[in-house]
């Protein structure tokens, strides 16, 4: 294999051109890339109503290969229905994450009863009586709702309705995995949770910290907004324990420049420790204040607790700075040099920043750097949690959390006439206990892979087996329906955004709204996911006060009710005719002013965590590679890290001698969770010694299940495990 040395370019295209072949040619791809529906990968957003390929600040063309695979994915014939006779649940646990993503699209109901030893097809008739039935013979709390983030905001609005008026409040999307720190840290220092700037801000910074992310292959169009930055002169700041190729040098495929000659993008790169973020964060606000760089005035006036920080970043050592970040202080003194040069700063961030056990603190840390010196509250300078699935943040919006905001809360039992449960509902990993323990009975999954996203996957598996019945919709196979089989599984085939029969609603991570046309289904079997969840709703409820769930089977209709009861999106109501996208009000800040009680921002002290480790352990990151969307795998070779396989765990050529090993050979990887018997080490100078890497969801067997106490996410970027040979 040749080894690559810069992000995106040539491999790129030539991916491009052989996915348009496997797609049935390069008119089919085009056609299905250009239709007017919102790009089913990252948040970033792209599509809607500008047409695909194009971003919000109606840039184009913006391709990406996940969105490729994604849509090669969803263009895929259907599995035919002697597949299911044909394959036991013991060969489809033997099935990787990859070959169950290509066993085709799911097209027919099919159901699993414990001690069988296959699934068989059953018709929609016989899969929704069965679901109904079930509903109504437990007790509403004993049941769990779990949302992706692939959805439409329509169908996760109507599934959260169903389900509180049904009777509980345990209901949770894949945030509590992924960015809830993120929600938790920003709404506690400013009162809103979501990014403060749009893309257009960012295209103004000149200087942005990455801190936390492989952007080059998780949310490759960054890469162009990153580019231009460099191309004003700005500066590109990455933090993050592993030097990624695509964040060194990437080649912008739509740029010919670019893609010739490559763009520099860190001009910066700084290795701190996995988990010293926090430590670092504070050693930099530290030095802006010894360079007295900071904005009295801002901090004054716009934000509650300077003094009390001041004293406390006064009252810190050095030592301890650089010892729980692991990083020096000359280091630490460049990045404060450049922050302190900047006149419109970006802070962005992901999961090298949430998936730790505080990864609130660290969002706050860079709320609280950003303040600092003034960066909240103005164009072109903000905070930019970079958000995962491409709906996540409209999940969030619509009220698919445990608790509602008290607008929509008192909103929804007016304007329907009902009353709500007012318990406090569970987050995703209380459900995996309560399932365990019985407290919990039957599980729905509006999309996603709740089994292979856990956190301890053998605890995952066994505390689903407990439920008498869990419902998967889903479009295609992947490891949960295989490994996260209750008493009774049943998988609902599902049509994907561009084949729904009506338009539908996705938000970006600018808190900006899109609207998807739909398009003609791929196949006959699948129905729309609001069909499916208003069927259900009506089987069990008939009728709720004023709403006709019949009737809920109607986009438009469910549209007509998120503006009535959700503040911010009253468009909503009529975007289906204007086709006006817009961006939600009230969640961008330009004026220093914030939905605070004291409208101030929250200024926070921190502790610093120490490195975590014992002597002779590694500290282990669960991460993704530039082949796969979460827990599907399109493919096994990580191109950008020159990796071939993924039963790998990527070491430092200095720790592998440390630890007596050599490249290539077979070990035995163990943590407090579980162990991984037979993975092979790769040497890997590119990741800060100390530390080792591993692909998820594979590696999840070895992740813990403590949480962060404030978001429930787990750290999965953070795991003590010893590696030895086999
Ligand atoms: N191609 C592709 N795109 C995706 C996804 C996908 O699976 N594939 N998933 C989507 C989703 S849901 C999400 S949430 C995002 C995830 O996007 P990312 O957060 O970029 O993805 P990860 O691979 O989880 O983690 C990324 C980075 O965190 C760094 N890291 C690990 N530990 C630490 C630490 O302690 N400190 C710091 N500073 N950095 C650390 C790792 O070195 C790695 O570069 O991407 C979205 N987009
Ligand atoms: N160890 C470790 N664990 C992690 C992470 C990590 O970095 N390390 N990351 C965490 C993060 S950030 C996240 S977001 C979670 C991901 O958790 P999830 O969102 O639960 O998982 P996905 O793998 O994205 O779900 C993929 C499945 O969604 C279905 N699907 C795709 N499109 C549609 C659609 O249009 N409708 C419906 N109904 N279904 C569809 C397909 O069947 C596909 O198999 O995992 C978390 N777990
Ligand atoms: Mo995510």
């Amino acid at each position: 294999m040749r080894k690559i040395t810069t992000g995106g370019g040539w491999p790129a295209v030539l991916y491009t051109l052989r996915k348009a072949r496997e797609m049935g040619g390069f008119w089919k791809m085009w056609q299905a890339m250009r239709s007017r529906n919102a790009c089913k990968t990252c948040a970033l957003g792209m599509g809607g109503q500008k047409g695909g390929m194009v971003n919000e600040a109606g840039s184009f063309p913006e391709v990406c290969k996940k969105s490729l695979q994604a849509m090669a994915s969803d263009l895929q014939a259907g599995i035919r229905s002697d597949f299911w006779q044909k394959y036991s649940i013991g060969q489809l646990k033997s099935l990787s994450p990859r070959e169950l993503e290509y066993c085709g699209r799911l097209v027919e109901p099919v159901i699993h009863e414990a001690g069988k030893s296959h699934y068989r097809p059953i018709s929609w008739e016989d899969a929704f009586a069965r679901i109904a039935e079930r509903l109504k013979s437990v007790q509403p709390d004993e049941t769990f709702w779990y949302f992706s983030g692939r959805s439409s905001n329509e169908a996760g609005f109507l599934l959260q309705l169903f389900a509180r008026i049904y009777g509980t409040n345990n209901i949770n999307n894949c945030s509590f995995y992924c960015h809830q720190a993120s929600g938790v840290g920003l709404t506690s220092v400013l009162g809103t949770g979501t990014a403060t700037i749009t893309l257009e801000d960012v295209e103004h910074a000149d200087c942005i910290f990455l801190i936390g992310g492989n952007p080059a292959s998780n949310h490759p169009r960054l890469m162009s907004t990153l580019k231009h930055i460099r191309r004003r002169g700005g500066e590109v700041i990455v933090i993050n324990p592993v030097i990624e190729t695509g964040l060194v040098n990437f080649s912008v495929p739509s740029d010919p420049w670019s893609l010739l000659f490559g763009t520099k993008i860190a001009s910066l790169y700084v290795q701190p420790q996995i988990g010293g973020d926090l430590a670092l964060l504070t050693g930099i606000a530290k030095k802006i204040l010894e360079l007295g760089q900071y904005d009295p005035a801002f901090l004054t006036t716009a934000c509650d607790g300077w003094s009390e920080w001041k004293q406390h970043l006064e009252s810190i050592h050095w030592s301890e700075i650089c010892e729980k970040s692991g990083v020096g202080i000359d280091e630490i003194h460049a990045i404060a040099r450049r922050y302190a040069k900047s006149k419109n700063t970006v802070f962005a961030w992901t999961m090298g920043i949430t998936h730790h056990a505080h990864g609130v603190e660290n969002v706050e840390a860079i709320a609280n750097l950003a303040l600092m010196r003034g960066m909240v509250g103005r164009p072109h300078a903000g905070l930019m949690p970079i958000r995962g699935h491409s709906n996540i943040q409209g999940m969030g919006t619509v009220g698919v959390t445990p608790k509602l905001k008290d607008v929509i809360f008192e909103r929804l039992q007016s304007t329907f006439q009902i009353s709500l449960p007012q318990t406090p509902g569970r987050d995703t990993m209380a459900c995996m206990d309560g399932s365990l323990n019985r407290e919990l009975k039957f599980g729905f999954c509006l999309g996603g892979n709740l089994f292979g996203s856990n956190p301890d996957a053998s605890y995952a598996a066994k505390s689903l087996s407990k439920l008498d019945q869990i419902v998967y919709l889903s479009t295609t196979l992947n490891t949960g329906h295989a490994h996260g089989l209750a008493q009774e599984t049943i998988i609902l085939p599902v049509l994907a955004r561009d084949e729904e029969p009506e338009p539908t609603t996705q938000e970006s991570m600018f808190n900006y709204m899109r609207l998807s046309d739909g398009g003609s289904p791929r196949h006959t079997g699948p129905l729309s996911e609001i069909h499916v969840i208003a069927e259900i709703a009506q089987r069990v409820l008939q009728r709720s006060g004023p709403i006709d769930w019949n009737e809920m089977k109607s986009a438009q209709k469910i549209r007509e009710s998120l503006a009535k009861v959700v503040p911010g999106l009253e468009s909503l109501a009529t975007i289906g005719e204007t086709k006006q996208e817009f961006q939600i009000p009230g969640r961008t800040f330009h004026t220093p002013t914030f939905p605070t009680p004291s409208g101030r921002a929250q200024i926070k002290c921190h502790e610093l965590p120490s490195l975590m480790g014992a002597p002779g352990e590694f500290r282990l990151m669960t991460i993704r590679s530039e082949g796969q969307f979460n827990t599907v795998v399109y493919e096994d070779y990580d191109l950008y890290r020159n990796i071939d396989r993924r039963d790998v765990i990527l070491m430092h050529p200095e720790d592998l001698q440390l630890a007596g090993l050599f490249d290539d050979q077979r070990v035995v990887v163990k943590s407090a969770a579980g162990e991984m018997v037979g993975i092979r080490t790769r040497a890997f100078k590119n990741i800060r010694p100390g530390n080792v890497m591993m692909y998820y969801p594979e590696a999840n067997i070895l992740v813990p299940r403590s949480l962060d106490p404030r978001s429930k996410t787990p750290a999965f970027k953070a795991i003590p495990v010893t590696i030895k040979a086999l």
